[in-house]
């Protein structure tokens, strides 16, 4: 069967919160439009504790878009985003949230993100996300939400290499933009390892 991921659709994502992507809110009517016609729709949640390291306010001296080394890999520094139990890490309100029959949290350890829904960037933990989608004969993923460039980019490519025919839904989706065109560049490597454009 196939099923519907919705991605990081949070607050501090979306127009007012403190890692807003652009135009983020457009894709809401979109994840509202598709929700009935799935029989299983799961949604991450970027979840941190306060103190995660992925924060620039816990590295004295270092700036948002700095990039350290955090436990062996490479990592971006964000503002802080997606604290557990703040409204900012809450998923908008306008999202059709009866339609969602689960939600898998990630980015919980606060020595490492996690950008994918299934593992964290060190691919060390599942999320419990494939075991959830296998149980439930799950073949065909369809992935929206925020962002392109980072979330949806990285639960794709694990989505992929899980073994999922894995289709990335183009209207659904919008990209950070650190640096001009890594959306798009985003895209290209999703396709590249396999995944299906769907409009
Ligand atoms: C995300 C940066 C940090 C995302 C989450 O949802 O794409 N990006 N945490
Ligand atoms: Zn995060």
């Amino acid at each position: 069967m196939k099923a519907l991921l919705l991605v990081d659709l949070q607050n501090d994502f979306l127009p007012g919160g403190s890692l807003a992507v652009p135009d983020g809110q457009e894709i809401i009517a979109v994840a509202n439009r598709l929700i009935p016609s799935y029989e299983l729709v799961v949604a991450t949640q970027d979840w941190h504790p306060r103190v995660h390291r992925s924060f620039a306010a816990q590295h004295p001296g270092k700036r948002v878009g700095d990039v350290i080394e955090l436990d062996g890999l490479e990592q971006i520094l964000w503002p802080e985003h997606c604290v557990q139990g703040t409204p900012g890490a809450e998923l908008c309100s306008a999202l059709n949230s009866d339609g969602i029959h689960r939600i898998v949290r990630k980015g919980i350890d606060p020595a490492l993100d996690s950008y994918s829904g299934f593992f964290d960037n060190g691919h060390r933990r599942s999320t419990g996300l494939d075991d959830l989608l296998h149980s439930r004969d799950v073949s065909q993923l369809h992935v929206m939400g925020l962002a392109t460039d980072y979330c949806v980019k990285y639960t794709v490519l694990d989505a992929l290499e899980l073994g999922f025919g894995t289709h990335l839904l183009l209207q659904g989706v919008r990209g950070v933009e650190l640096n001009p065109g890594d959306s798009e560049r985003a895209i290209e490597r999703m396709v590249a390892a396999g995944a299906e454009i769907m409009l």
